[in-house]
């Protein structure tokens, strides 16, 4: 596996990136065709339903393609039942590339395989596993949902650095920095859908939508068991599409009224007067590919002690606020042992601001990345 495989594939990887939050529910692809060790053909899946990564790197290589090597951060696509665009595999053979070098399988069942092989049997050479880490955590989201048709949940928590996430007096504007903040808004355009109790309607008022930088808007979610959401939130401005997602418990009257605003109520099976938080995320799944889940505390503890929670964002400001009575990030009831706690797998920590990003994988509950293998 020589060194010129991983740096065409870097490549492929950064034109893949382009297509951030555009490309839901389909995974990010980037396509590299190379000839004689030039680069003769680029090109990335930009959104769906477009022409996909190959198909678009193909063109640009036109005859140059004949003979040429094909980097390719995903396994190129099959024929499937409600397929939006023409096979990959057929391309790739019509052009007549002669190597494949793929960072990974595509975990679609309908592909999962048969591109690779019918690349295979045709007599192309295909070349698998090439940065196929850092392929499958691009597109982590995509590799949960194809398989598990939930969303990928990611739990994002902006926190003092004694783990508080308001003030005794309930505050929490703010605790993070404005650099952690735009990162946030960054991390919204990267999931479907993003997800607050009713609790944090009550205390912040949030508008839960995407200002400041580039990206879609996504689907704005309410967990509302009783219906106590006020009719002037913000949440239920225009902008973005919101859901409220309640019980039998919401009144009627209420639900006319969110209605009549625009929003979407979804009824949803209840337990102990909440919503059944599995029963949301197959509904969302039929929406969506990820969650990001914003808090607050109860909603935090509720989708970890449930380990529904795939991954973690937390933001930690230099900040100690302390006091019994302020928020702490995780309600619920909480372990008696440290050795009952959630472990967290391959811990990351970057500088945003004055602030540290620190991410990670619960283990109870999560299929992906790594346990794909
Ligand atoms: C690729 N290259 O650029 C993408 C792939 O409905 P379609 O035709 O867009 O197909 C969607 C499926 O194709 C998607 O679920 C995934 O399995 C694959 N996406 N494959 O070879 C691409 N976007
Ligand atoms: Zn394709």
């Amino acid at each position: 596996m020589g060194e010129g495989h991983e740096a065409f594939l870097m490549r492929a990887l950064e034109l893949a990136r382009r297509g951030w939050g555009w490309t839901r529910p389909n995974p990010l692809v980037g396509a590299v065709v190379v000839r004689d060790g030039v680069v003769v053909g680029e090109g990335y899946h930009a959104v769906c339903g477009g022409p996909h990564a190959e198909a678009v790197a193909l063109l640009e290589a036109g005859e140059r393609a004949r003979g040429a090597d094909l980097y390719l951060t995903l396994e190129p696509c099959v024929d499937f039942p409600g397929k939006k665009t023409s096979p990959c595999t057929d391309a790739i053979l019509r052009a007549g590339i002669r190597r494949v070098i793929v960072a990974t399988r595509d975990p679609n069942p309908w592909v999962d395989g048969r591109g690779l092989a019918r690349l295979r049997e045709a007599g192309v050479e295909v070349v698998e596993g090439v940065l196929a880490d850092e392929a499958r955590k691009l597109n982590e989201a995509f590799f949960h949902w194809i398989r598990a048709r939930t969303p990928f949940v990611v739990l994002k928590l902006a926190l003092s650095l004694d783990g508080k996430i308001a003030t005794r007096t309930g505050r929490s504007r703010w605790i993070t920095g404005p650099e952690s903040r735009r990162a946030v808004h960054v991390l919204r355009t990267r999931y479907g859908g993003i997800l607050v109790g009713v609790g944090t309607v009550l205390a912040d008022d949030p508008s839960l939508t995407v200002r400041g930088v580039e990206g879609p808007q996504p689907l704005r979610v309410v967990l509302d068991s009783g219906g106590r959401i006020p009719l002037g939130a913000k949440v239920l401005s225009p902008g973005a599409r919101t859901v409220v997602a309640t019980t039998d418990r919401m009144p009627p009257q209420v639900e006319a009224e969110l209605r009549k605003r625009g929003a979407e109520v979804w009824r949803l099976p209840g337990e102990g007067g909440r919503v059944d938080l599995r029963a949301l995320l197959q509904r969302l799944g039929e929406e969506t590919d990820s969650l990001l889940v914003e808090g607050g505390s109860e909603i935090a503890g509720s989708f970890l002690s449930q380990g529904l929670v795939h991954k973690v964002a937390f933001f930690y400001a230099p900040l100690i606020l302390g006091g019994r009575a302020a928020v702490s990030a995780v309600g619920g009831d909480g372990v008696d042992e440290p050795a009952q706690g959630i472990p967290v797998r391959d811990l990351a920590i970057e500088r945003v601001g004055d602030d540290l990003l620190v991410t990670g994988y619960p283990a109870p509950g999560c299929a992906c990345p790594t346990e794909l293998d």
